[in-house]
């Protein structure tokens, strides 16, 4: 038997050891989107439980999942905010960062500081002063790129997730990673936060404000340069918050456009519809911790004024 095959064995027997000692978790998700929905997937695939707070009690929603080579459906029930339990001990915050006030609004009263949350949003710090203190609060960061609007989700491309933000993963943790494809815990999570966020404020707001997807950003010597110019922006910041901060971000850049080539990103998607875009989480954020230094990143804050600004 292989290394792989006889560690995937391992996983399963201590996934199905410890779903007999503990109940696995029920999740209560904030945002149905496409985060939210590949997360529900993954997560119902690892026997845990999901339900979707709306505001308003409706009938289950009936997602449909389209991956490489197959489609799949998904039953999500849906709880308004008066059908929840006291307590919640398990909340997915996946809704855009814009709607994240919003959302937990569903759920104020029911967290405490035994809840543990995970939060599944672009950008960095939606929901920093937001919760109880004492609660879990576990950060999840994926390259993977879902496309569509729901009820049907596109999965573009399955890449690598991370977990983190605790010094142990949780015990649901392993079974999950059986069902997630290439999920990873990394208990300081903050650098592989920021390695996103970066790509993030580079990858979005250019492809939003030129209308282009992701690869179109390696066709073009002029965006190439303004990526570079982003990235340097951004690294300078980063390496004054954490003197650990690796830099070279464009060559991480290069390759998350690389590996989403054929997505249109997810701030794109929300400027072409009109939508509110998470700009405020992603650019916004560097630009106010830059604020702090006393610095200025002048790509950043030009592309944030031309994303904000009303035509
Ligand atoms: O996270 C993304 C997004 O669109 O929000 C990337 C990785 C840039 C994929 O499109």
């Amino acid at each position: 038997m292989l290394d792989t095959e006889k560690n995937l064995l391992f996983l399963h027997y201590r996934a199905y050891y410890f779903s007999m000692t503990e109940p696995l978790p029920h999740w209560y998700l904030l945002g149905a989107g496409n985060m939210g929905t590949l997360a529900a997937w993954y997560l119902t695939r690892a026997g845990h439980t999901v339900s979707v707070v709306t505001n308003s009690p409706r009938l289950p929603l009936q997602k449909q999942l389209i991956f490489a080579n197959q489609r799949m459906s998904l039953t999500l029930p849906c709880v308004s905010p008066a059908e929840l339990p006291p307590a919640i001990k398990h909340v997915l915050v996946a809704s855009k960062t814009p709607y994240t006030d919003s959302a937990l609004q569903r759920v104020k009263g029911h967290l405490n500081n035994e809840t543990q949350v995970l939060r599944f949003q672009n950008g960095v710090g939606a929901l920093d002063g937001r919760l109880p203190s004492g609660s879990v609060m576990l950060e999840a960061i994926t390259t993977s790129a879902v496309k569509g609007q729901s009820p049907q989700h596109t999965i573009v491309a399955e890449n690598v997730t991370w977990i983190g933000g605790t010094a142990q993963p949780p015990e649901w943790f392993e079974g999950l990673q059986i069902h997630w494809p290439n999920l990873h815990w990394e208990a300081d999570i903050r650098l592989v936060q920021w390695r996103k966020l970066v790509a993030n404020a580079v990858i979005n707001p250019l492809t939003a404000f030129y209308d282009i997807p992701n690869g179109a950003l390696m066709n073009d010597p002029a965006l190439l340069d303004q990526a570079r110019t982003l990235c340097s922006e951004a690294d300078a910041l980063l390496a004054i918050l954490d003197s650990q901060w690796p830099g070279d971000s464009f060559t991480a850049v290069l390759e998350v456009i690389r590996d989403t080539a054929d997505n249109t990103s997810s701030m794109r998607a929300d400027y072409q519809r009109g939508a509110t875009t998470e700009i405020e989480a992603i650019n916004g954020w560097l630009l106010c911790q830059a604020k702090n230094q006393g610095m200025d990143l002048p790509s950043h804050r030009r592309l944030v004024e031309a994303l904000t600004s009303t035509p």
